[in-house]
This record gives structure tokens, sequence and C-alpha cells, in this order.
């Protein structure tokens, strides 16, 4: 269950939480037509907090509108402190911050007309995204039975609403299959990502991250190539096979909700020996102490609340 906070920035507005509804005929319930992000705030070790990467997020959730055709009606800067003005607000020194901008009622069917675009910021507590453990342990994943999407059959850079129908399907099976996360591989057979999260293996101390053709342009996975490289490892971004992956000496999920999840085996075949590796562990390392101020070095990644 999502953890309620107290209010909601609702086109510009503060509302309780209780009260950020929505009619029945929203063109966005019944077509998934809306655009949304996914951001984290921490909570830094000299106690403030700080959003991560914030520029970035809001730049990618203008771009997802302009892919879907959204006129969103407020500035980048709005939106920007908008986020700050809810963490403030709610009180919420780490947690995640979910924007989403989604059409209204008016017309139905698939031709939107003019219906309204509304905005809305919700924050909430949100721990790790696939458990504590996993991201100790590593998780186990099952190659999901569904595809991810065909380039010109959905807009994968944009994080269109409707697009994570086929995360849910995904998802769903890996968690029915008694697995914690689906891995994805796209229409031609390559690995692609998770149902939310991009994936990188690591063979011989070379890292490899599916280029950006079906995958979602993860912000994680972009702060992951500059860390990596930055600690002198070689980062390859080109395409591979699931059976590359089995052979990997280890693999790791990354994303927003994710963090830095270490991959303990795949499809019941150990990767690596069978628990978090020894690059994927120095990273994550580096990765959290990134986020939470830690590392100076990378200072602008932060916006303090
Ligand atoms: N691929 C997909 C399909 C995806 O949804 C995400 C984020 C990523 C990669 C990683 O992107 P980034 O967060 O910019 O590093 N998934 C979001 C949704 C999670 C959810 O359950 O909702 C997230 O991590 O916030």
């Amino acid at each position: 269950m999502v953890q309620k906070t107290e209010k909601i920035w609702f086109d510009g507005q503060f509302v309780p939480w209780e009260e950020a509804n929505v009619h029945v005929l929203n063109h966005t319930l019944h077509y998934g037509s809306g655009v949304f992000e996914g951001i984290r705030c921490y909570q830094c070790s000299d106690g403030s907090s700080a959003v991560f990467r914030l520029e970035e997020h809001v730049s990618r959730f203008f771009d997802s509108a302009h892919i879907a055709m959204i006129t969103l009606p407020f500035t980048r800067q709005e939106i920007f402190e908008a986020i700050l003005n809810t963490l403030r607000l709610n009180h919420l020194k780490a947690g995640y911050i979910r924007p989403l901008a989604y059409l209204g009622e008016g017309a139905m069917g698939l031709l939107p007309a003019d219906n309204p675009v509304h905005v809305i910021i919700a924050v909430w507590p949100w721990g790790a995204y696939l458990g504590e453990e996993a991201l100790q342990k590593g998780v186990a994943v099952k190659t999901s039975s569904f595809t991810r999407h065909q380039v010109n059959s959905m807009m994968t850079k944009a994080k269109i609403s409707g697009n994570y129908v086929n995360s849910t399907l995904a998802k769903r099976e890996a968690w029915a299959d008694g697995y914690d996360e689906a891995l994805m591989l796209d229409s031609e057979g390559y690995v692609a990502e998770a149902s939310g999260e991009n994936i990188f293996c690591i063979k011989n101390s070379v890292l490899k991250t599916p280029p950006l053709g079906s995958v979602l342009p993860g912000i994680t996975r972009d702060c992951l190539i500059t860390l990596a490289r930055d600690m002198e490892y070689r980062v390859l971004e080109q395409r591979f096979t699931r059976d590359e992956l089995y052979v990997a000496d280890e693999a790791f999920f990354c994303g927003t909700a994710a963090e830095l999840t270490p991959i303990r085996a795949i499809d019941r075949r150990a990767i690596g020996a069978g628990e978090a590796g020894p690059v994927t562990k120095l990273l994550q390392q580096e990765f959290f102490s990134v986020v939470h101020g830690d590392n100076l070095k990378y200072a602008g990644w932060l916006t303090e609340v």
C-alpha cells in the first residue's frame, strides 16, 4: 500500500490527499494517454534533503509530453518549483516523487479533441523497490514471455502511461511464477530492460548495457555510465543476448525506484557466484554515496529541498 502524505499538488493548488480525484470518464484512465515521471529525494548525511537529478527528470517529463502531443499548461520552472514545494509542504525528507500529466474528461474516443490537460505531483515515502534484501543479495529474474516495445509501436523515449501495460503484464507474470522481476527482450530477441529498470552486465570488468533503442533512456543508467567510466571501467552501449547474460560475471538492474539492484540469477542460472558481484557492490556504494551527498564531485546532481 502506498503510504499517504498530506497534500498533492493539483494544477497549481495543494489539495488534501483524499481529494485529489478524477472523473471515471477521464481520457487517460481509458486510453493510457498520460505521461509521468518517477524521481527520488534523499536525506543527506548532513541532515539536509536533496532531489536527485531533478533537472533531467523535469526535462524528460516535458519531452514525454511533447512526444505524446500533450501541451503542459505549466513551465519547466513552475514544475521544478512545484516539486520542491510539494516535498516541503509534506515534510518529506526522503521518498518518491510522481509528477503525472493526464487528459481529463470531454471527448471519449481516441481523438482527445480539447480535453483539458491536468498535472499533479504526489510524493510519498518509498523504500527499496525490490525489497531491502534485494539490494544486498540480488534478485531472481525470469525472461518474460512478453516482448518489449518495438520502437515504432510505442514511443520508448517517453514515459507514456499506456507503455506500462506491457510492464505490468511482464511483472505480474514474473511474480506469479515466483520470480522478483521480468527480463524483457526486444522485438529482435536481444536483451532490452526490465519492467521498470535498465540492465547492465559485466564480464572481465567490462560493463555492457543495451543502447537506447527499445529501452527507456534511464537517468540512473546515465549516472552509472558516468560513475563507472570515472572509476576507470570500460562501459559499452551494445546489444547482447540472454545467453551472454547467463555467462556474465555480474549483472544488475538500475532505475530511480530500484536504485542499483544486483541480479543473482536469470532463468534459474546463477549469475557469477549467485550473489552481488564485486564491481556491482563498488558501483552501488558509489551510487549511494553520490545520492546522499557524500561525493562532492557529483554535487551538481543534487537539488537541495
Ligand atoms: N526502464 C523502464 C521501463 C522504467 O520504467 C524505468 C524507471 C527505467 C528504465 C529507469 O529509468 P530512471 O528511473 O530514469 O533511471 N521506472 C520508474 C517506475 C517505477 C514504478 O514502479 O512506477 C522508476 O524507477 O521510477
